[in-house]
């Protein structure tokens, strides 16, 4: 269902805008991107993560995202990364690209809380992306700490600004599901340059804070000796986080209605039993 037009396009574009990137200027050909714009810690990474299916974002606690990041997913039959830094490098594992983008940061940042708005451009081939552009950007913070500048609410405002403001930007705001709609900077940033901005309607707007997390197994860890209590374990088979920072969460049950009714919600929410994936093993 691609749009064949914008297909051939963005080869060209990706070309000049790397061109225009090795020499210091910025390309202004408007192609559409997706710029993530929330609080610090709001879950941005995580979302855009999500996007690729693949954990390779630094993400957590604090300031982590400190420069922003172009990321392009372009469709291929194979699955590799490179960045525009260091462009003969095909990076395969997504760990090392996680650990580049952390040390490419660092290299014009210090080690230190420091931002800077210079971009780093990272490029992910995948047969399980389209064609898009994203941005993820560092989150709006009110306090400095570290080697940031006083005045670092502003120049994180300003930063998001330049890339929410462009008129092909789409804004995608991430506020956390457990703050009041009215609080949200995000809102209220993009409200500012897209005053005609669409907010989800109510029914809507639960699934767009939830982020989706696919993969998930469950595994029937049975009664436990000396109690009549029923253990499942939740856990992600690509090892991602399911929760903040568990791989793997466990829930217990006393009794069977209990047990059937959250085996009916876990199917519903696509988390399915382990023994599916090894249907030979048993
Ligand atoms: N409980 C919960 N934690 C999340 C969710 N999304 C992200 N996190 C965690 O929140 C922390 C901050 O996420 P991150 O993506 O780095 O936020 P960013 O600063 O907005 O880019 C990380 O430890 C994530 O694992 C979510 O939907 N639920
Ligand atoms: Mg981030």
């Amino acid at each position: 269902m691609g749009n064949r037009g914008m297909e051939e396009l963005i080869p060209l574009v990706n070309k000049l805008q790397d061109a225009f990137s090795s020499i210091g200027q910025s390309c202004h050909l408007d192609l559409p991107q997706i710029a993530v714009v929330g609080g610090q810690s709001a879950g941005k990474s995580s979302v855009l993560e999500n996007f690729v299916g693949r954990d390779f974002l630094p993400r957590g606690s604090g300031i982590v995202t400190r420069r922003p990041l172009i990321l392009q997913l372009i469709f291929s039959k194979t699955e590799y990364a490179e960045f525009l830094h260091c462009k003969s490098k095909k990076f395969t594992d997504f760990d090392e690209v996680r650990q580049e983008i952390e040390a490419e940061t660092d290299r014009v940042t210090g080690t230190n809380k420091g931002i800077s708005p210079v971009p780093i451009n990272l490029r992910v081939y995948s047969p399980h992306v389209l064609n898009l552009t994203l941005i993820d950007l560092p989150g709006i913070t009110k306090v400095p700490v570290g080697d940031q500048p006083q005045d670092i609410e502003y120049q994180i405002k300003e930063m998001i600004l330049q890339f929410i403001s462009r008129e092909s930007s789409l804004i995608l705001a991430v506020t956390p599901a457990n703050m009041d709609l009215a609080n949200s900077d995000a809102l209220k940033m993009a409200k500012e340059v897209d005053p005609q901005g669409a907010i989800l309607d109510p029914e809507e707007k639960e699934k767009k804070y939830m982020l989706p997390l696919d993969n998930l197994k469950i595994r029937d860890v049975e009664k436990g000796f000396m109690s009549n209590k029923h253990v499942f374990a939740i856990f992600n088979t690509e090892q991602r986080n399911v929760y903040k920072d568990l791989r793997q969460i466990e829930l217990a049950c006393d009794s069977q209605e209990d047990v059937d009714s959250w085996k009916a919600s876990f199917l519903r929410a696509g988390v399915y039993p382990e023994k599916d994936q090894h249907p030979n093993l048993d």
